[in-house]
């Protein structure tokens, strides 16, 4: 797995609980989601990245989940094109950073292509493209090019029988030592096979969302089978509360967009 040397986020907005949600689990408090970002920025510090935390950003709800305008990779950056019409102009807002890091090394999503970052999981050099209620074929198709052309490999997985999934990664994560943690929904997905798998209890689907930080798994508080299990496989567990993040269905790895050591 990469080792990571930068995260960015971005700090919630005083807009942050006008985001896009179906509401399930209530109305998020943003005061709240502040000091629990703050927690989390801690626990990437703990695991040795430098944050570059920019200002909260009130004209779009949802611009803390700096995870879905941007795909970060050793060797390019890819903006990429939101579905949901109240987060397109996010992709602008997060360039200047992008451009500070990567100069020109940045490629792009366009036209009727759709991608949102929550939608694409990276194991070593192969990336794993989720079709979803966000992300669609062209956009895909798209990403599987710019892909190619730095050396990297892709394969499809689609969610589109799961409408209760929003991307992706909310259902499944990658934590290195060819495991992944995950929902019972996508255990049989046949791209998975070769993997070892921690599933999830059903009370813990939100768990499946978790990010691996150099030598730590980082998951939300509270979810204690789940880190029972992923510590009795041998990882390194942190944990950070997370409560209003699930209120706007927002997970710990749409919250950063962690850097490694960039071959450009
Ligand atoms: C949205 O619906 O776009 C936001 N409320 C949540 C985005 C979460 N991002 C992610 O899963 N990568």
């Amino acid at each position: 797995m990469y080792k990571f040397e930068k995260a960015v986020v971005r700090t919630p907005a005083d807009s942050f609980a006008e985001g896009i949600t179906p509401g399930l689990f209530g109305k998020a408090d943003p005061e709240l989601a502040k000091i629990q970002h703050k927690k989390y920025i801690q626990a990437l510090r703990q695991c040795g990245l430098e944050v570059i935390v920019l200002e909260p950003d009130n004209d779009f709800p949802d611009s803390c989940f700096v995870e879905d305008p941007v795909i970060v990779t050793d060797r390019v950056a890819i903006l990429t094109n939101f579905h949901a019409p109240t987060r397109k102009g996010e992709v602008d807002r997060i360039l200047p950073v992008i451009k500070d890091i990567y100069g020109s090394h940045i490629e792009r999503i366009e036209g009727t292509g759709t991608v949102e970052g929550g939608d694409i999981c990276q194991v070593e050099n192969h990336f794993f493209i989720g079709l979803s209620q966000r992300t669609n074929e062209e956009g895909a198709c798209q990403l599987a090019a710019i892909l190619k052309k730095y050396g990297f490999t892709s394969s499809i997985i689609s969610i589109r029988a799961l409408p209760e999934i929003l991307h992706l990664k909310t259902c499944m994560s990658y934590i290195g030592e060819n495991t992944f943690i995950l929902q019972k929904a996508i255990l049989k997905e046949s791209e998975l096979a070769p993997f070892k798998k921690i599933v999830v209890p059903d009370n813990e689907g939100y768990a499946s969302n978790c990010i691996r930080v150099n030598d730590t798994v980082i998951l939300p508080e509270g979810f204690d089978e789940t880190i029972k299990q992923t510590r009795a496989a041998g990882f390194n567990v942190l944990e950070t509360p997370m409560s209003e993040f699930m209120k706007q269905d927002g997970g710990l790895s749409c919250l950063s967009l962690r850097i490694p050591k960039l071959n450009l």
